[in-house]
């Protein structure tokens, strides 16, 4: 792999380094907002003193820590593959291009040395998934794989509560940042609660640490919600997602294409209010996951 100087200079020196993954970029948000967005999150972890990672496959070579020009290219070029953990060794032999999902940005992260990864949301148990067996490979490798990773829950187009039960059958802790309730992406309220709440970055710090010391291998989901001022109105949201998802349906989309096709339309039926939601929870999502990366540092 290759691992951009300024990020293996702050993992040597024990400074902080947030992982960022690219499916955001080329499967998440729409040409030119998803580069805007990406960089400013880098910004923003910069901004706290963290150095950011954003994580990629260039001609089958992993790239820990991409410069703006490689943002951009994950950003508007065609073909760039969205991989998660399944589709790795395909990409690396054929010397492919590949966005990499929360799965795999977690694997290359690790294998990096990198422990706190910022994203929006997480994959998770799909609505009708009884049928479908529709289940992120994300919840796998939360269970297995030594990464926490901050996000604003899981959006409304999974079925929340299995994904909770998935969780916990898979040993993950899932806490969140100053609330007891599960974020739901687009807004701060599922009605669900987390396992605990954690009361500041410190106290994050000496959880991530706690479970390292105790060699209990895998990952930790910490959700943080939107704020105020950025959430949807429920029923604006909730309408969009039923709506999407009955195109989905009816366009006969399945798998991987699931996540991204979602996204997109939910989108075009918000008229883009859903996409400057999810641009404010990211960079939120980044302030906290910077001083939780800072502390973690300071604890080692
Ligand atoms: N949720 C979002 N935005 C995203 C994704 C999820 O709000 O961009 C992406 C992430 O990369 C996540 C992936 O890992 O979708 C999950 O896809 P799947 O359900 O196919 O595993
Ligand atoms: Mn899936």
């Amino acid at each position: 792999m290759k691992i951009n100087p300024e990020v293996s200079k702050a993992l040597k020196e024990n400074r902080p380094v947030v992982a960022l993954e690219s499916t955001i970029i080329s499967h998440g948000m729409p040409y030119p907002k998803n580069v805007e967005t990406a960089l400013k999150v880098e910004e923003v972890i910069r901004s706290h003193g963290a150095v950011p990672a954003t994580i990629g496959i260039i001609d089958g070579e992993p790239i820990i820590g991409m410069t703006p020009e490689e943002i951009e290219q994950f950003g508007k070029r065609k073909g760039v593959l969205k991989v998660s953990r399944r589709d790795l060794p395909v990409v690396y032999a054929k010397k492919l291009w590949g966005a990499t999902t929360v799965a795999t940005t977690m694997i290359l992260a690790n294998q990096a040395g990198i422990e706190v990864f910022v994203t929006g949301g997480i994959g998770g148990v799909h609505r009708g998934a009884q049928e479908t067996f529709d289940i992120s490979a994300d919840l796998q490798e939360l269970a297995k794989t030594n990464v926490t990773v901050v996000c604003a829950g899981a959006k409304a187009i999974l079925d929340l509560p299995l994904t909770l039960e998935y969780l916990e059958t898979m040993g993950v802790p899932v806490l969140g940042f100053k609330t007891e309730e599960l974020p739901a992406f687009y807004n701060s309220h599922s009605g669900l609660k987390v396992d605990y709440k954690v009361e500041d970055a410190k106290e994050m710090a000496k959880i991530i640490k706690a479970k390292r010391d105790n060699s209990l291998v895998g990952g930790i989901l910490l959700t943080n919600p939107i704020p105020e001022q950025y959430e949807m109105k429920k029923e604006v949201i909730d309408n969009a997602i039923a709506t999407a998802l009955k195109k989905m349906d009816e366009e006969g989309v399945k798998g991987k294409e699931c996540t991204p096709f979602l996204l997109k339309t939910i989108v075009e039926l918000t008229g883009g209010d859903s996409l400057e939601s999810n641009i404010k929870l990211v960079l939120n999502n980044a302030a906290v996951g910077s001083e939780v990366a800072k502390e973690y540092c300071n604890l080692k």
